[in-house]
């Protein structure tokens, strides 16, 4: 956690250092999806996935989604399943608030092994405020 964290601050400080350079690839690689979570850029908060199972595609799958920060910004989060090779997503995951900074994610089935992405909008009264994805292989 703690180097997730130094990483974070190391590339904050590399394009506040170099602002002349910050092109969209600096961005496409600060935002590169993660396997244990997703940034959210706009409201600036980091979004950790712990797993309560060992994810695979032959069970549901849950987990609690841990914000770096708390936010009045949005009051909703969306989640959903998406596997990006194949174009097709899956069943409506359920999420229920646990506090501010915690969501439970149950109910969530990776149809088949290969690459899924996990993805994550924040709306506030229904309005996109952001959106982030973590992208794994699930076995
Ligand atoms: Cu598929």
């Amino acid at each position: 956690m703690k180097a997730l964290w130094l990483l974070f601050s190391v590339l904050g400080l590399v394009a506040c250092a170099n602002p002349d350079y910050v092109s969209d690839d600096d961005q496409q690689v600060q935002n590169k999806p993660m396997a244990d979570g997703a940034y959210f850029s706009k409201v600036r908060i980091l979004a950790k996935i712990s797993w309560e199972n060992t994810p695979n595609s032959e069970q549901a799958n849950a987990f609690i989604l841990n914000l770096s920060a708390p936010s009045d910004q949005f009051n909703e989060l969306a989640v959903s399943l998406w596997m990006p090779s194949m174009g097709h997503g899956s069943i409506p995951v359920k999420i229920e608030k646990i506090n501010p900074t915690q969501y439970r994610i149950t109910d969530v089935y990776f149809l088949m092994p290969g690459d899924w992405d996990i993805r994550f909008t924040l709306k506030n009264n229904g309005v996109v405020i952001d959106s982030a994805y973590a992208s794994m292989i699930v076995p």
